[in-house]
């Protein structure tokens, strides 16, 4: 669980041992790859991740086309403490592997409110690469009840079949809360 402080920027020690694993990541030092290779189901994922299921299916608000999820991977962590009006900021590198139109993709969800950080279609074919950053600030909507931790989870989707391996890597140690 990661609780931000109150100063004006915090870089959080965000551990491995505060991130949850599902289907295909590797970890080396801080630095998560997550890949569309050795997946888990679409239900498994949307399941464990507590979003509606068929939602990985959807536009993810609107920051992409819908598209047919077979299966992926991802990260989860749990934050504590989180304020409306609070902002978090992390790269990502995108390695999409596959090519149209099987459009595989990754994702960020907030509470399963879900956005495209990269896709196929929008980065390119066949190792088409992009360096991202994703910089979101927390609405009150966002916030969960008392007492109820604020879910954030990262993951990588195979589109229509489940072969050809898209990948992301994100380093945890540049995961940032500014309050
Ligand atoms: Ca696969
Ligand atoms: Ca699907
Ligand atoms: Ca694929």
């Amino acid at each position: 669980m990661i609780t931000p402080s109150s100063t004006t920027t915090t870089y959080n020690e965000v551990s491995p041992d505060d991130v949850k694993e599902l289907g295909d990541v590797k970890l080396y030092g801080k630095t998560y790859t997550l890949s569309t290779g050795n997946g888990i189901t679409q239900t498994t994922l949307e399941s464990n991740l507590g979003l509606d299921s068929g939602s990985l299916d959807s536009n993810l608000n609107g920051t992409k086309a819908a598209q047919n999820a077979t299966e992926g991977s991802a990260i989860t962590i749990e934050l504590d403490d989180i304020k409306a009006g609070d902002t978090l900021t992390f790269s990502y590198f995108w390695d999409g592997g596959d090519y149209m139109p099987y459009d595989d993709f990754a994702f960020v969800s907030i509470n399963s409110n879900l956005y495209s950080l990269a896709s196929v279609s929008e980065v390119g074919s066949w190792g088409a690469d992009k360096n991202g950053i994703f910089e979101y600030t927390f609405q009150l909507s966002d916030l969960p009840e008392a007492g109820e931790n604020l879910n954030l989870s990262i993951g990588v989707m195979d589109v229509i079949d489940t072969v050809v391996n898209s990948s992301m890597k994100i380093n945890i140690e540049y995961l940032e809360f500014k309050s």
